[in-house]
């Protein structure tokens, strides 16, 4: 069941992702070659997939809501081409190859990323068939978890992550390096389909908690995934020195966290009325990926 559906939104969202970035012969097109490089690949497309659920669980219409749902994508991709430039993370694979700035050089890599920050707000303000102030509503959600108090101030804990750093600063660098942009993803798709102040709460919550348990599973598979599978290198976050949960508790206890923040994931989603069965089953793929 989970392959088909996310067979069927990959290809839809990554159509869409076709159109708003394409190619044409202008002479500076190199960075929009850069960009459709890192952005037109193997990713997951977990982030717009959650948005297009969360969207329809509270009664949208999945079609009008492709833009925004993009415009996620694209600002993951963004900060996935930064992450990995030398002055960062310094890897060179990405997504099952040479990371952007090994294909293109650190300058376009810079560019391309750039780019694809500020396309992804160009999307998602040219959405169609929503009402104009639940789309501002959103870019405003979106804006501020893509922010200095969302992935950028979890990315700035990252990389002062020393051994000084406390577990709880390190849970809090995952609620905003991770969950920040996965909030965006179930409270915009909420507070597009016209969600109530309760809904939203929800979508908050379920967010906070999977946020959570994605970041886990992506430090475990770090530590022990397999590479071919993976698509990247593993063992980054013990050559950069970085005080994960898995370096501080070990692989065990954290498989614990998160299975126990995946329950809490649920249930927070089962306080939706509506059908919730994709969701059940993306949220408990997220738990046993090996990529
Ligand atoms: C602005 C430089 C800069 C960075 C932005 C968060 C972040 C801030 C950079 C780090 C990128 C990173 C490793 C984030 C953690 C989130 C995460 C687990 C990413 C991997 O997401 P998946 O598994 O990847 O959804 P795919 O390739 O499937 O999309």
């Amino acid at each position: 069941m989970i392959d088909k559906l996310f067979n069927e939104y990959q290809a839809k969202i990554n159509a869409r992702l076709d159109i708003l970035l394409s190619e044409s012969d202008k002479q500076y097109d190199e960075v929009v070659r850069a960009a459709r490089y890192s952005l037109i690949s193997s990713g997951k497309r977990i982030r717009p997939i959650l948005m297009l659920e969360f969207y329809k669980l509270c009664g949208g219409d999945d079609d009008c809501a492709y833009n925004f749902a993009c415009a996620l994508e694209m600002i993951h991709t963004y900060s996935l081409i930064h992450d990995d430039l030398p002055c960062m993370d310094n890897d060179d694979f990405r997504r099952g190859k040479p990371s952007c700035h090994k294909q293109f050089g650190e300058t376009m890599a810079l560019l391309a990323g750039d780019a694809l920050l500020t396309e992804a707000f160009n999307a998602a303000s040219r959405t169609i068939g929503i009402p104009a102030g639940r789309i501002v509503e959103a870019l405003t959600v979106l804006s501020a978890n893509a922010g200095i108090n969302g992935m950028i101030g979890g990315q700035v804990i990252d990389l002062i992550n020393t051994e000084q750093i406390s577990a709880d600063d390190t849970v809090q660098m995952y609620l905003l390096k991770t969950g920040a942009l996965i909030n965006s993803a179930t409270v915009c798709g909420a507070i597009l389909a016209g969600a109530d102040e309760q809904q939203r709460k929800n979508a908050a919550e379920y967010a906070e908690k999977l946020g959570l348990a994605f970041q886990i599973i992506d430090d475990i598979l770090d530590a022990e995934g397999d590479e071919s599978v993976l698509g990247k290198p593993v063992g980054s976050d013990s050559k950069n020195d970085k005080k994960t949960l898995v370096a501080r508790f070990g692989i065990e206890k954290c498989r614990e966290f998160a299975h126990t923040l995946t329950k809490e994931a649920l249930a927070a989603l089962d306080k939706f009325e509506g059908n919730k069965e994709n969701l059940v089953a993306i949220t408990e793929f997220l738990l046993s990926r090996k990529y």
